[in-house]
């Protein structure tokens, strides 16, 4: 199989920031633009190439940012356009791109749009969202939102229903509408004429309905996603999107492949169909996931997860995550929560997340080993898609107890408590006496400052890990092997470039162990470690590993 073709957004290694929770510079307990302004040395310091940011644009936060109010206005919260204009100037000054999110399968309620199409049948805007009439005093279909009840909501002013497959603060927009979509191109390119190098685009694949709105089987109901993401058009809006704006700029588009078929999303990702460079699919983050229950999973059906993704041609090219703003924190899922073992599991996720084949997306304070939250009550959570499940899944039988339990292992609230920077109080995130979502009482012990001064903290390890990575082809585009698909602990990989071949080697597990692989045979030398190994040359044949350690190694030859 021939190399892909090098590009930089193959070779980056992107940081998202979730600006609510990253840092507060103004002192009202959320963050800010000037806060991540004052950040920027840091994220330097890391290594890090590209920012992705989360939605900053001017909203009222029914969905934290999610549900835009005008598009070309940032949120007043967070700040000013000029606050954005100076950290895209001291993030680009710094060797750091910037793509932002897209969020354009639906807007705010309160959007100018919106409120214009609500007014009456023949408002000019009405068709620039999705209005039906209800039957028999019913909504038009049984489809229902991802945030509770159903997808839609009635308006009595013009006796009609509307489409949110979100919240009902979150109508859809509706992409047959020419008119819509022209407005839509004209939004992308105000902020790539600022300079933004490219877009995260937010649930994309739902951009286009189903015309017929028919009622789902009792089969579909409890995964509207694979109707949502199955819409007819879905392809030829976003070849539109990209001869009419994405093919004028040198950017890259990742979509969130929320829900889609493995046909659809290799058509989205193939880069001589000219739609998008990159998607997220969750099987991997959102393993052993059924809706907000979180079910055991095993190492093999990881690995197996990992081996599909990369069963892909030259033409195809994935994404690496383990962490974003909707999912736990990866080290309390994948990792060891055990503080014995815990800052040695966040560095073997660093490890797999940086050697996997694909672009590497890190999260806020992955970088740190910063775990989920325990929370103790329903009122500690923000998120909305709790608050709007919550009643349906408490009267279908589930009790509050078994709810918050699960909700411990699977919140998407876990990975927004706000950045934890040093012990101060509320972490150093804000100087308010409170923030906008609880901060994690273990700041304490897992804070940038604490781990900035010493040597062998996590912080320290992801520099160093990045630093390792940059440059070096054979192990960003090298092809990629399982070496031991059925092991149960052990995750061991080879990438095999044009001169170099490394080999993986992870010990997921809380045991020490010796993982049986000739390295004098293909004399392979240790490169990086997670333990205290001396690198080099490696005396014993085989690989011992202690509980959580990580090897690389690297050799001349070719596997
Ligand atoms: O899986 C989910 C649905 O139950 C959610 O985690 C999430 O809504 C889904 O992955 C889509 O996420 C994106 O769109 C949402 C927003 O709430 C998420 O934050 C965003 O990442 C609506 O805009």
């Amino acid at each position: 199989m021939s190399l892909p073709k090098k590009k930089w957004w193959k070779e980056d290694v992107v940081y998202q920031i979730y600006p609510r929770s990253f840092k507060d510079s103004k002192g009202d307990g959320l963050g800010d633009i000037q806060g991540i302004i004052s950040k920027v040395p840091y994220l330097k310091e890391l290594g890090v190439d590209v920012i992705w940011l989360s939605p900053h644009f001017d909203s009222p936060n029914a969905d934290n940012g999610y549900d835009i109010r005008d598009y070309e206005k940032v949120m007043e919260e967070f700040g000013t356009m000029e606050d954005f204009d100076t950290l895209l100037k001291d993030l680009n000054n710094s060797g750091i791109k910037l793509i932002i999110d897209l969020v354009v399968n639906h807007s705010s309620d309160e959007h100018r749009w919106f409120q214009e199409s609500k007014k009456s049948l023949d408002n000019p805007y009405r068709d620039y969202y999705i209005w039906r009439s209800g039957k028999e005093g019913k909504a038009p279909s049984n489809w229902p939102s991802f945030f509770g009840g159903s997808a839609w909501e009635y308006d009595k002013t013009t006796d009609q229903y509307y489409l949110h497959y979100f919240a009902k603060k979150q109508p859809d927009l509706n992409w047959e509408n020419e008119d819509l979509r022209k407005e839509v191109y004209q939004i992308m390119k105000f902020w790539l004429d600022k300079g933004v190098s490219g877009f995260r685009m937010d649930v994309i694949p739902l951009i286009s309905k189903h015309q017929d709105f028919k009622d789902m089987s009792v089969a579909e109901l409890p995964h509207p996603e694979t109707i949502y993401a199955s819409g007819p058009r879905l392809h030829e809006f976003l070849q539109e999107m990209h001869a009419e704006v994405l093919s004028k700029y040198d950017v890259m588009t990742v979509g969130e492949a929320f829900g889609v078929t493995e046909t659809i999303m290799n058509n989205m990702t193939d880069e001589r169909r000219d739609e998008l460079d990159l998607a997220f699919i969750f099987d991997i983050v959102r393993i052993g996931r059924d809706n907000w229950v979180q079910n055991e999973w095993s190492l093999p059906e990881l690995k197996s997860l990992f081996q599909e993704q990369n069963n892909t041609d030259q033409f195809h090219w994935p994404t690496v995550f383990v962490n974003n703003h909707d999912n736990p924190r990866s080290v309390s899922k994948f990792g060891c929560d055990d503080p014995k073992y815990r800052d040695m599991s966040a560095k073997l996720l660093a490890i797999l997340t940086l050697t996997q084949k694909g672009t590497p997306f890190l999260y806020q304070g992955e970088e740190l080993g910063m775990t989920n939250y325990n929370f103790t009550s329903f009122d500690e959570f923000d998120d909305v898609e709790i608050r709007g499940n919550y009643d349906q899944v408490l009267e279908s039988g589930v009790t509050k107890e078994a709810y918050l339990q699960e909700l411990n292992k699977s919140s998407r609230d876990h990975s927004r408590t706000p950045m934890q920077w040093s012990n101060t109080k509320q972490a150093g995130f804000t100087e308010a006496d409170k923030s906008w979502l609880v901060v994690n009482p273990n700041y304490t012990e897992i804070n940038v400052e604490d781990q900035q001064s010493k040597e062998q903290s996590v912080l320290n390890f992801y520099k160093k890990l990045l630093q390792f990575r940059k440059g070096k082809d054979d192990l960003i585009y090298g092809d990629y092997k399982d070496l031991d698909p059925e092991h149960a602990k052990v995750f061991a990989y080879t990438r095999t470039g044009v001169k170099e071949t490394y080999a993986i080697i992870l010990n997921m597990s809380s045991d020490a162990l010796e993982f049986s692989f000739d390295l004098h045979e293909h004399h392979f030398t240790l490169a990086l470690t997670i333990g205290e190994e001396p690198l080099g040359t490696v005396a014993h044949k085989n690989v011992k590993l202690q509980p959580w350690d990580g090897h690389v190694y690297v050799s001349k030859n070719k596997l």
